[in-house]
């Protein structure tokens, strides 16, 4: 099978995944637990939608390796072979309280090299997608490259623990800024840089499985996506990232490295 044919596949599986949350949201009695703090909720969706991928990862590629959010974690030390990157629901807390706003993640690494991306931004029913060098799609609709603009032209998303924890630098970049827009979801506000609706993206350290298929795809559009620092990203631990067009990278990164 070859990655376009993956592609159609693994679609045809976030899809099903985003009917089976949508459904969710009818149910008045969803079983929600706290994992490491009172905003870092897990459901039992999120673990149904990860067993339910790990399931059809292991039924078609029973080689592959698999780090999921929930848990299903293979012995993994390095990045060669095949590993695919799963998040079941990403923007837990929104699913909980808005019932809106979150999208279910999966990506596929080769040797350290992202080859497949999926986002499903569930109540939209929009399915992002990419195959390496084969561009982004949105549904049937191929995505535009990214043009160059400073961030002056453009909006900002910044994660709400980086606008508290690091004010100087936050507040330089909102200065900045034509506006600030965050949605709650590492990877829908991903999907807005993607859609060139937000010019940059900055964090605190997040996680591999909320930063891999917007990583994945960032590189099919010609967006920069490194940590904040401008350094490459390290798929084995957290990254506080930045992702943006070339130009207002290169603005943000001196905010960091100065
Ligand atoms: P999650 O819903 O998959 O946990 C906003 O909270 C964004 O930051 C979401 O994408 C969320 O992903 C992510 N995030 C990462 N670590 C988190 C934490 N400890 N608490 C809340 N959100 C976290
Ligand atoms: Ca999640």
């Amino acid at each position: 099978m070859n990655y376009k044919e993956m592609a159609e596949l693994v679609k045809g599986w976030v899809e099903e995944a985003g009917d089976l949350l949508r459904e969710s949201l009818q149910n008045t009695s969803l079983k929600v637990e706290e994992k490491t703090n009172p905003s870092d909720l897990v459901t039992e969706m999120d673990k149904s939608i990860e067993a339910f991928y790990v399931e059809k990862i292991r039924a078609h590629f029973p080689d592959h390796k698999i780090y999921g959010e929930e848990g299903t974690y293979d012995e993994i030390n390095d990045l060669d072979g095949f590993i695919w990157v799963i998040d079941p629901i990403d923007g837990t807390l929104n699913y909980v309280k808005q019932k809106s706003n979150f999208c279910s993640m999966l990506a596929l690494f080769k040797d350290g090299e992202g080859v497949l991306a999926f986002i499903n931004d569930v109540i939209h029913e929009d399915v992002y997608y990419s195959v390496q060098g084969e561009g982004v799609y949105c549904n049937e609709r191929r995505l535009e490259p990214i043009e160059e603009h400073p961030l002056k032209e453009g909006l900002l998303a910044i994660n709400t623990k980086m606008a508290l924890s690091e004010m100087e630098e936050a507040q330089q970049l909102i200065d900045e800024a034509l506006g600030v827009r965050l949605i709650g979801s590492a990877g829908l506000e991903m999907v807005q840089v993607l859609m060139n609706r937000v010019s940059a993206y900055v964090t605190t350290p997040l996680q591999t499985w909320d930063i891999a298929p917007g990583y994945v795809m960032a590189q099919e559009l010609g967006l920069t996506f490194t940590q904040r620092t401008g350094e490459p990203i390290d798929l084995m631990k957290k990254n506080a990232i930045l992702i943006a067009n070339p130009l207002a990278h290169k603005e943000i990164v001196k905010t960091f490295i100065n």
